[in-house]
């Protein structure tokens, strides 16, 4: 195993204007198997995540709910929180980018791109509504498409014909908020000059931090320029004002990935064991790792470079993108009633159920992931119920009954063990990589090897006589060394099961490293059922309940 590594990893920061949905759980729950392991392995690896607490949705939600930004964003927040650790989402912090810390974050980080002369400003024509006395953006106007003529169409594309345009295209725009017709204004913004970093950003992007689907994608994004980038907006506006002026804010996607930072400082105040300098400097050697979905790749690996290095601080080592997520081969549409909100789902379903499922059907690449819910069942319950399980329960009883509940103090078939060390190592590189769906079928390809294992010694013939004993004992012991090695393999899976599991083992928390040291001469607890097979019925409840 390596030394000791220091990680660093966030997951994208979820609006605070809505609660969590399986789409979030994709990349939550990808994001934490990874974390798990690399604390499994024994590495120094902190999770920091948090709410996405500005911009204008969450001004005009709040609004409609007749509370303040703020309560709204305490609110979601909390449930947030809930519904991720429910799903055993294992963050070390979760904090909001409406924050003291983010707010003094951002602040450095203007100051010195605007001493740079990174960010400067100028006036710019905007659509207003008059009624609602404020700047409108893009999908806050609709009007007729310019190029196909379709009516209602967003300010910016039209989902008719696929056209994208500028606002001041669209025929006979109105304010989505009011109805009102739009008039033009001026005011002055902020601008980044994103083209400043092209050269560091041609040579970073090429240089191993992303995957090569988004290195291609990047490259189409070089040919067409860079452009500055627009980084304040007009009051009213939920978010943070600008040093210096009375009327600006900054946009919400200046400061999301600053709450990545924000909250490891918050987390920094509240453990004194960790340097935020050491994790943020330009010359730190810290591994920072950056999980998001595939609409927000912009963001995160041409801009949030950019404004890091050119404030000296340090860049991303990587950033991982992962596809979106379809139900039952459609995206998600509450219309369809596919749109399944995480706590309906816990209200019916083990959350294991999906983070297993979700980790047999992920890979490195930016696919779309689908959660066929008939493939669900079908998939753990064979897996996790008729194969891991089952090398359990198939084992233990005849420990317990027989032996008073000791295992051997021999290792039966030390060869068999150890080929099942030496795939650990497989499945931990597969897990590393991101290959979470070949570590399962690995994992799975054991499992089937182990209950062949039983089926060939069949311990329960062998009872019947009595001179057999001995060997019983050893082949149900071999059964259980068995069945443990692959719990350490899934535990950054299922973390729930695990604490079962060790319970019934009488054993600490497991570590990877336990795999080398079978369990010999041990007192193990009563075996009890594990997991329960999913019932068809407890899907269609749930499909029931959000609709
Ligand atoms: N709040 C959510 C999204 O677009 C957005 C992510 C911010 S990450 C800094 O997926
Ligand atoms: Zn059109």
């Amino acid at each position: 195993m390596p030394s000791k590594r220091k990680i660093l990893v966030t997951q994208a920061l979820p609006y605070a204007n809505g609660v969590p949905h399986l789409g979030h759980l994709v990349g939550m729950i990808q994001t934490d198997i990874w974390v798990r392991l690399q604390k499994m392995r024994g590495h120094d690896c902190l999770f920091v995540c948090g709410s996405d607490s500005h911009g204008t949705p969450i001004m005009i939600q709040a609004e409609k709910l007749g509370i303040t930004p703020e309560a709204l964003v305490n609110d979601i927040k909390a449930q947030q929180e809930r519904d991720f650790r429910d799903f055993h989402i294992d963050f070390d912090n979760y904090h909001t980018t409406h924050s003291s810390q983010n707010q003094a974050l951002v602040n450095t980080l203007f100051k010195r791109h605007l001493e740079k002369e990174n960010i400067y400003k100028r006036t710019i024509k905007q659509l207003y509504d008059p009624v609602k006395n404020m700047f409108l953006p893009d999908r806050y106007i609709k009007g007729e498409c310019p190029r196909c003529h379709a009516k209602d169409q967003y300010g910016d594309n039209c989902e008719v014909c696929g056209a994208t345009y500028s606002h001041t295209e669209v025929i006979n725009p109105y304010s989505v908020l009011s109805g009102a017709k739009p008039i033009e204004k001026e005011s002055e913004h902020y601008f980044f000059k994103l083209q400043n970093f092209e050269t560091f950003l041609k040579s970073w992007t090429q240089h191993g931090h992303l995957q090569h689907q988004v290195t291609n994608k990047l490259a189409e994004w070089f040919k067409d320029g860079l452009k500055e980038w627009d980084i304040s907006r007009d009051a009213p506006y939920f978010g943070f004002l600008i040093p210096g002026e009375t009327h600006q804010y900054f946009y919400v996607w200046l400061d999301a990935p600053v709450g990545y930072m924000a909250s490891f400082k918050h987390l920094c105040e509240q453990r004194k064991d960790i340097q935020f300098d050491e994790y943020w400097n330009e010359d730190s050697d810290v591994e920072l790792y950056h999980f998001i979905g595939k609409d927000i790749i912009y963001f995160h690996a041409l801009f949030w470079p950019a404004v890091l290095h050119g404030a000296a601080f340090r860049t991303p080592t990587a950033i991982f993108v992962n596809g979106f997520l379809t139900i039952d081969g459609q995206k998600m549409s509450k219309s369809r009633g596919t749109f399944i909100k995480a706590r309906t789902y816990l209200n019916h379903l083990r959350p294991e159920y999906l983070r297993y499922y979700l980790a047999a059907k992920l890979s490195d690449r930016i696919e779309d992931l689908d959660i066929h819910f008939d493939d669900f069942i079908s998939r753990v319950n064979a897996d996790l119920v008729g194969k891991f399980i089952n090398i359990a329960s198939r084992s233990a009883n005849f420990i317990t009954k027989h032996f008073q509940s000791k295992l051997s103090a021999h290792c039966a078939e030390a060869a068999l063990y150890q080929s099942f060390v030496v795939a650990g190592e497989e499945i931990a590189a597969c897990l590393e990589k991101m290959e979470f769906s070949q570590a399962i079928r690995k994992i799975m390809t054991l499992a089937d090897q182990a209950n062949q294992y039983i089926d060939d010694k069949k311990p329960w013939a062998l009872m019947k006589n009595d001179a057999n004993r001995e060997e019983v004992q050893a082949v149900c012991s071999m059964g259980i060394n068995l069945f443990r090695l692959l719990m350490i393999y899934l535990k950054p899976v299922l973390p729930e099961t695990a604490r079962e599991v060790e319970h019934f083992l009488n054993i600490p928390p497991l570590q990877w490293d336990d795999i080398k040291q079978p369990l010999l001469n041990h007192v193990i607890h009563e075996f009890k059922p594990l997991i329960n097979r999913v019932d068809p019925k407890q899907i269609e409840a749930m499909k029931r309940d959000e609709n």
